[in-house]
């Protein structure tokens, strides 16, 4: 049987891969509960690990979307508990300690681009497409994709995309902003490492509060600049910032 995800730990960084290439990784249960454990408890055996970069097997696709095949046995219950759980775990992503970014190489429909989404950034290769097809199935998305679109392209390009079901190529989802970059598969793997290894050289409270921060905003249960300033205090009374200060003053990299 194949292992429907892959982990690879490099240079600090976790590479994950949705492994059901055949399926154009659609997002299964052990897909689902592998993304679950790895980023509650399955990270804390990687050492010092600085971010993770999640992509797709194979050429076609990043994740053509929840895996349709299960649908005809959910009952409504099994639909509210299925929503919840990866609701939670795309939540989890999306205030991960360091940077999660997705590699979309390829399709990204329905609940493969809500993980997308749920990633700090996306780097797009030239063969992305993106939508949220749910409504075309009589459904809407079930993993927070109503919301983070809205996030990310506004209200307008976002109900346009939720109503109609439309599939969208990467050079409009750069102009919408949805991706960071397009870039051809090894310049787009490079560049996710680069930013990572950027990233990586900053103070790990610093990376981690402001991750926080940019989530609170999203979060109207929050007051973001409340949030804001008890992340400031947090950050400049630790250690990290104080020698990240002293290094300035002494004309010296700081060794956080
Ligand atoms: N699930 C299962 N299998 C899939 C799949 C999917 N989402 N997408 C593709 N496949 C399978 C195809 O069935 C086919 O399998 P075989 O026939 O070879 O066995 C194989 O992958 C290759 O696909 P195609 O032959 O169709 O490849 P094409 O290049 O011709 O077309 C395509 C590519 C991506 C346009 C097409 O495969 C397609 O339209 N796929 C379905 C896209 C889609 O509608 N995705 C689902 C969106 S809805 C929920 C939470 C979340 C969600 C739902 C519920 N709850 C909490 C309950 C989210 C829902 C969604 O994601």
């Amino acid at each position: 049987m194949e292992t429907p995800l892959l982990i690879d730990f490099k240079d600090r960084i976790a590479h994950i891969t949705i492994n059901r290439p055949k399926a154009l990784n659609a997002i299964n249960a052990p897909v689902m509960e592998g993304l679950h454990d790895f980023f509650f408890e399955g990270f804390k055996a990687y050492d010092d690990l600085k971010g993770v970069i999640i992509t797709g097997s194979g050429e076609k696709a990043f994740a053509a979307g929840a895996d349709i095949t299960q649908f005809p046995s959910l009952t409504v219950e099994d639909g509210l508990n299925l929503s919840l759980f990866g609701q939670k775990t795309y939540a989890r992503i999306e205030e991960f300690i360091v940077p999660v970014i997705a590699l979309v190489n390829g399709f990204s429909l329905g609940g493969g681009n809500e993980l997308a989404m749920a990633c700090h950034l996306r780097i797009a290769t030239p063969n992305a497409k993106f939508s949220q097809p749910e409504v075309n199935l009589g459904l809407i998305p079930g993993y927070g994709g109503t919301q983070r679109l809205i996030e990310l392209i506004g209200k307008s390009k976002a109900m346009e995309l939720l109503l109609t079901g439309d599939m969208i190529d990467a050079s409009e989802a750069f102009t919408y902003g949805l991706v960071n970059y397009v870039l051809e598969p090894e310049a787009a793997l490079e560049k996710c490492v680069s930013i990572i290894q950027k990233t990586a050289k900053k103070g790990p409270l610093a990376i981690e509060e402001t991750i926080r921060c940019v989530r609170a905003h999203f979060d109207e249960k929050m007051d973001g600049f409340l949030y804001e300033a008890q992340a400031f205090g947090r950050t400049m009374g630790s250690p990290e910032s104080k020698e990240g200060v002293q290094a300035f003053l002494e004309k010296r990299k700081p060794n956080f």
